[in-house]
């Protein structure tokens, strides 16, 4: 299997984060690439083929507000990273505000997401390696890897959030889309839910989207991903949640993943996206989910027996140490 990943996919690097209260360390570091990396044997470096593919999922508005922000906050005399405070939650119409909080609060649902004077160069590459990926499977790879970081799933058409600018499952979907496949589905495996690709299709019947998650009841998103959330319109039906209780191991992992499959076995994909995240793995630090590195196999395994063509894009997972491991497990799987 083909594997991409950008070097400049690297230069993201928040210094810390808002988290119960107060400032913590960035969880989703470069490092987290050194890590798969070292497990998988290292990736090529994905064509730059400029950005329409993305512009077919993120609002123009949008890529403007990333690309302009870190000069918009460092020109308001703000030190370190750029970080929203205030959420147009009721009244979310178009205004003309030209205020760097305004825009952070326009075009972000949450304060955990900061923005670098590299998070657009990185979030671009992360979306070129998604096409890498997706452009080998298109042309025939039976699938291919995407060391995407940032990750995507947060990500809306005109929102960053929970770590994510650019929604690389998205964008490799529409791609796939965009290139002939009529019907695409994805996976999505990460222990969060993946309010930002939900929305993204949410109306739409040619991208179906399944999700395993941690119930946001308990856990972010918490406004998303409740199994009441089936689409609307010509989306109707055509998105499927599926939340599981803290504690959750592969049995009831695989069942509901299982469920998640035969959904989609029954919209009859052409090629399916999996959002892989390694949250779920017993030691991660941020996600209370058990999963073991060899589990990773097994799932992997199950995805690869439904025989679809498949691009697989990286998600989440902070356990630095383990994560290459669960990692290469999951590829050695499928
Ligand atoms: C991104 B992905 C911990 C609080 C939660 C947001 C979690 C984003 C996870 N600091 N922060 O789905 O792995
Ligand atoms: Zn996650």
């Amino acid at each position: 299997m083909r594997r991409f990943f950008a070097p400049a996919q690297l230069t993201h690097a928040p210094t810390r984060e808002l988290h119960n209260g107060g400032f913590t360390a960035y969880a989703e570091t470069p490092e987290r690439v050194a890590s798969i990396l070292a497990a998988i044997g290292g990736a090529s470096q994905p064509a730059d083929e400029g950005d329409a593919a993305i512009r077919a999922v993120h609002d123009a508005s949008y890529l403007d507000f990333l690309r302009a922000a870190p000069a918009l906050w460092r020109d308001a005399g703000r030190p370190g990273d750029a970080i929203p405070y205030a959420f147009p939650i009721v009244r979310r119409r178009a205004l003309d505000l030209t205020r760097v909080d305004a825009l952070l609060g326009r075009h972000a649902m949450d304060a955990t997401t900061p923005i670098t004077a590299d998070t657009w160069t990185a979030a671009y590459w992360s979306g070129q390696t998604a096409l890498a990926a997706t452009r080998a499977v298109v042309s025939g790879d039976r699938a291919a890897f995407a060391l995407c970081r940032p990750p995507g799933h947060h990500a809306g058409a005109d929102y960053c959030g929970g770590y994510c600018h650019l929604n690389v499952a998205a964008i490799a979907a529409q791609a796939a889309r965009d290139a002939g496949c009529a019907r695409v589905a994805i996976l999505d495996i990460d222990y969060h839910h993946g309010n930002g690709t939900q929305d993204i299709f949410w109306d739409r019947g040619d991208v179906f989207y399944a999700s395993v998650h941690a119930d946001p009841a308990t856990d972010y998103p918490f406004f998303w991903g409740h199994a009441d959330e089936r689409g609307e319109g010509a989306g109707a039906g055509a998105t499927l949640n599926l939340p599981l209780p803290h504690g959750t191991r592969l049995d009831a992992f695989r069942t509901a993943q299982a469920t998640a499959l035969s959904a989609i076995a029954a919209f009859a994909p052409d090629l399916l996206v999996v959002s892989f995240g390694a949250d779920t793995w017993e030691g991660d630090p941020i996600s209370h989910f058990a999963l073991t590195t060899a589990d990773y196999r097994v799932l992997a395994a199950d995805i690869a027996a439904c025989g679809w063509p498949t691009v697989i894009v990286m998600e989440g997972g902070y356990a630095i140490d383990a994560l290459g491991h669960n990692v290469a497990s999951f590829l050695a799987g499928f």
